[in-house]
């Protein structure tokens, strides 16, 4: 397989002004004909014109009406190269033959239950068709769609319906004109059995849209909560970003069978039905903030995406680290931000974190790829999204909109790179951050380490800040980076002390806002080492470091014990209030990970006990806030932060401690459990969501304990619900232990959901990331079940992506686990390479285990790369990891 290296970039010869394809959909086989206005560039003069195609079966080649012979053209390794087409304006002519129906990689054009559907990004447009598919080559599409009238009633593709009508033989077409230039991965085209849901926005200038969104008939009812969350992104659009949507129509289609989450194709989004279809009894408090999310994240591409797209695939993170951190605002504005803030910080740090410390370890924006699929990363999306962030943490809000009207009124309408993002950002407020580029360039997670001391005499405290940056794959020295470190200093009862910095000569922070002293300074690091000196000190303070996660690094401080029940118990700062009580959680889990070890006996901090009490019982606490707080860092963030990770002692440890929890809190979380049952009808919205989260989690620590009393009220609550979130969480709850509940629960569940193929997905889920000894030969007879197909993605991240969630299991010390994913991966290399490549990726944290855990997986890893006809999505993936 070939590598393709970002300094390579060389901007296309031939530029692609207009483009009309007709699709003549077919049961056998669908004929595509592209008519293509070509323009050669002036440096184009002799250059052969490059197109890419992919499991393409040519029938003819024209260049302005004129058949190409054998000898003009020829194709090798999925290009087809026209060796001298004119070096002036001429017609390109060509036609296709594919076969939808036998797509089982689920991109380019496809058929999902009946429906003919497409996905393009990155590189699947030239499984449709013969094209130069690279995003830097926008054109204006027409698209005229043919097919038979009963079978695919609806036929959609980007921009404006501009005719329709019927054909003979029962088939019927219909033309889509799309006015925006676009690159070839926004193209869209659907066809099928499918109704609508129909309503519409009035923009900020008053224009009306209509909003439509699709799906089969049976599912159209569970589109309101959808509908309503595409309503509030376009209004938060205008409102925040002064972004008004640009046509009058607006689609949305869902479908069963998608790789990701959901695509913004210009005006017509092709969602995964996960991320659509909500009921109150088959969604989850959960799945309907994930639609709210990724509607408003599709969305918002209309402008960071599509209006202004990236000029080739490295730059993916300036239209992803963009539009995922506004739909991290989005849902702040809709629902609580320091809980959000915290969601995503625990995101980045169970899966960014490890990605960046591993084989897989790549900038955010990568030098090379072997498959670009691949590049579909958390380091791209959510680091990418810290990075967005931390421009406006240093600039402001106010400065981050300057930088953004900036970066539209320059970039509109074209393809662009991150250093145009950046100049944009920087221009537009005067500044020059020299070392801000690196964290596009350098991959890695920085270490930052922060000391402290207080001049009693002098009142100063100083901040001693030191940065590592460590050594990648591929990038053994490092720079130091910028880092923003958002500081407060809080006095003996808790509160902020107002900042002001003695002036060392360079800093230039300005601590007062409209003349007020500000309670929280963002310092700016910028050398390996610096230092930071507050003056008029007047007491011994309680450093509150890294407020609100102010940049994506590991933080080691000085800061005790005490100090840490101080800071959750007073922080002014909700994301730290919650950070306290991680660190002291993390630090008192590795200690008794270390005493598991040794076989010594385990008791559990006291004062850790009783300040998660006082959390627990805080009646001015936001219910979800507090479900956060008590809730402990996770096993795979342990594994993460051991010489040598030992699943056994991190499951035994945390099992405790939550055990240990569940005794002491009793009382109070049995409280929480009753005071927070609603008999009201179901609402998504936040306080109620919240009153939900504090209860379903108060279960499950009480069930933990696996007295028939606790169990039994797992199993009321579970009888009670009635919505998917508490019937869910009652049923998580009653699963955690070995025995005849848990059996009939599920057993119980899965015949009433039976019929309901998305919740069938999340018992799957269930069961696979159960703890229960010996579960690997359970997942195997699951992936036997009825419920289970390997052919829609959908099940496989149940399944088995639900499977790498249990530490104990997966890793099982036998290799069970290893040997199960190596079988599926092998099996799903043939069918959806895409996916099997994400469940691949399980693997690449291998060498963090002991050695015989280590022989296994490797032995696994070996087993999939000396595969006849692998793909380059695992090969890529599989020979990193073992590199
Ligand atoms: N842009 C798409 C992702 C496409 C992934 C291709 N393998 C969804 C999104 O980020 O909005
Ligand atoms: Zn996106």
């Amino acid at each position: 397989p070939k590598e393709i290296f970002l300094k390579n970039y060389k901007a296309p010869a031939f530029l692609f002004d207009e483009v009309h394809l007709t699709f003549i959909l077919g049961e056998q086989t669908t004929t595509v004909l592209s008519t293509i206005k070509v323009l050669p560039s002036s440096n184009a003069a002799k250059a052969p014109l490059t197109l890419d195609g992919e499991d393409l079966k040519l029938l003819h080649i024209k260049i302005d009406d004129r058949q190409l012979e054998i000898g003009e053209f020829e194709i090798v390794n999925r290009k087809l190269v026209l060796t001298s087409p004119p070096s002036t304006p001429f017609v390109l002519e060509i036609s296709t033959e594919i076969q939808p129906q036998n797509n089982t990689s689920l991109e380019g054009l496809y058929k999902s239950t009946g429906m003919f559907c497409t996905q393009c990004e990155a590189e699947g447009f030239r499984k449709i068709t013969y094209y130069q598919d690279r995003p830097d080559v926008m054109a204006k599409f027409t698209t005229r769609i043919e097919a038979n009238k009963e079978l695919y009633p609806v036929l959609l593709s980007n921009g404006n319906l501009i005719d329709q009508g019927g054909l003979e033989d029962g088939r019927h077409y219909a033309v889509w004109e799309d006015p925006f230039k676009k690159p070839s991965y926004l193209f869209a085209l659907v066809a099928g059995q499918l109704v609508s849901r129909d309503d519409t926005f009035t923009t900020m200038s008053g224009r009306e849209v209509v909003l439509r969104i699709y799906t089969p008939a049976g599912d159209i009812s569970k589109t309101a909560h959808a509908m309503t969350s595409l309503q509030a992104a376009m209004k938060w659009d205008e409102d925040v970003y002064g972004l008004e949507y640009d046509l009058d129509l607006f689609n949305i289609v869902a479908v069963p069978d998608f790789n990701m989450g959901a695509m913004e194709n210009k005006s017509l989004n092709i969602f995964n039905s996960k991320l659509v279809l909500a009921s109150p009894e088959t969604a989850t408090d959960s799945d309907y903030a994930s639609i709210e999310g990724v509607i408003g994240h599709e969305y918002f591409h209309n402008w960071t995406g599509n209006r202004v797209t990236c000029r080739d695939w490295f730059q993916l993170s300036l239209k992803e680290g963009l539009t995922v951190f506004r739909d991290q605002e989005f849902s702040s504005d809709m629902g609580s931000r320091a809980v959000k803030r915290i969601a995503d910080v625990i995101r980045l740090r169970i899966s960014q974190f490890p990605q960046d410390a591993g084989p897989m370890s790549h900038p955010v924006r990568p030098h090379s790829y072997i498959k670009m699929d691949n590049f579909y990363t958390v380091t791209v999306y959510e680091k990418g999204a810290e990075v967005v962030r931390m421009y406006q943490t240093l600039l402001g809000k106010q400065g981050f909109r300057k930088g953004m009207d900036l970066y539209f009124s320059r970039h509109d309408g074209q393809a662009v790179t991150c250093e145009d993002f950046l100049s944009a950002m920087f221009d537009a407020n005067n500044v020059k951050i020299p070392t801000f580029p690196l964290w596009y360039s350098q991959a890695g997670t920085p270490t930052l380490t922060v000391t402290s001391s207080y001049d009693a005499e002098n009142h100063t405290f100083t901040l001693k800040c030191r940065q590592i940056v460590p050594p990648t794959a591929g990038q053994p020295d490092k720079k130091p980076m910028l880092i923003p470190l958002a500081v407060g200093l809080l006095n003996s009862s808790g509160q902020d002390l107002p900042l002001s910095l003695v002036y060392d000569g360079e800093s230039s922070i300005d601590l007062k806002v409209d003349g007020n002293p500000v309670k929280t300074a963002v310092l700016r690091i910028e050398k390996a080492e610096h230092e930071f000196t507050f003056k008029d000190v007047t007491e011994k303070p309680v450093p509150s470091l890294l407020r609100n996660f102010s940049a994506p690094v590991r933080l080691n401080t000085d800061v005790t014990d005490d100090d840490l029940l101080f800071l959750l118990a007073h922080d002014s700062d909700e994301f730290n209030r919650w950070e306290a009580g991680q660190t002291l959680g993390r630090k008192i889990l590795l200690d008794l990970i270390s005493r598991v070890q040794r076989g010594e006996e385990l008791t559990l901090n006291e004062a850790y006990v009783e300040g998660l009490r006082s959390v627990l019982t805080d009646q001015s606490l936001d219910k979800d806030f507090i479900t956060k707080a008590i809730t402990l860092p996770g096993e795979s963030e342990l594994i993460d932060l051991m010489k040598v990770a030992d699943p056994v002692a991190i499951h035994t440890a945390r099992r405790f401690v939550v055990r240990q929890l569940a005794q002491s809190l009793r009382k109070e979380l049995k409280q929480a459990v009753e005071a927070n049952r609603s008999s009201e009808a179901y609402d998504p919205s936040h306080p109620h969501r919240a009153r939900r989260s504090l209860k379903n989690m108060a279960l499950v620590y009480l069930a933990s304990l696996d007295e028939p009393e606790t169990t039994e009220l797992a199993v009321q609550e579970y009888k009670a619900a009635t919505n998917m979130t508490d019937q869910f969480a009652a049923l998580a709850a009653i699963a955690q232990n070995s025995g005849s509940a848990r059996t009939q629960a599920l057993s119980d569940f899965y015949d009433q959901w039976k019929h309901e193929t998305l919740v069938v997905n999340k018992w799957l889920a269930l069961q696979a990331a159960s703890d229960i000894p010996g579960n690997v030969r359970n997942v195997r007879d699951l992936l036997d079940h009825p419920a289970f197909d390997i052919c829609n993605p959908n099940k496989v991240y149940s399944l088995i992506g639900g499977f790498f969630a249990s530490v104990v299991n997966f890793h099982a010390k036998d290799g069970s686990g290893y040997e199960l994913l190596g079988d599926v991966v092998i099996q799903l290399d043939k069918l959806n390479p895409q996916v099997a490549s994400r469940m691949v990726s399980a693997f690449s944290r291998w060498r963090r285990f002991d050695e015989e855990r280590q022989a296994l997986a490797k032995e696994q890893l070996e087993r999939i790369t000396k595969l006849e006809g692998l793909s380059d999505n695992v090969f890529e993936i599989a020979s990193k990891s073992l590199a």
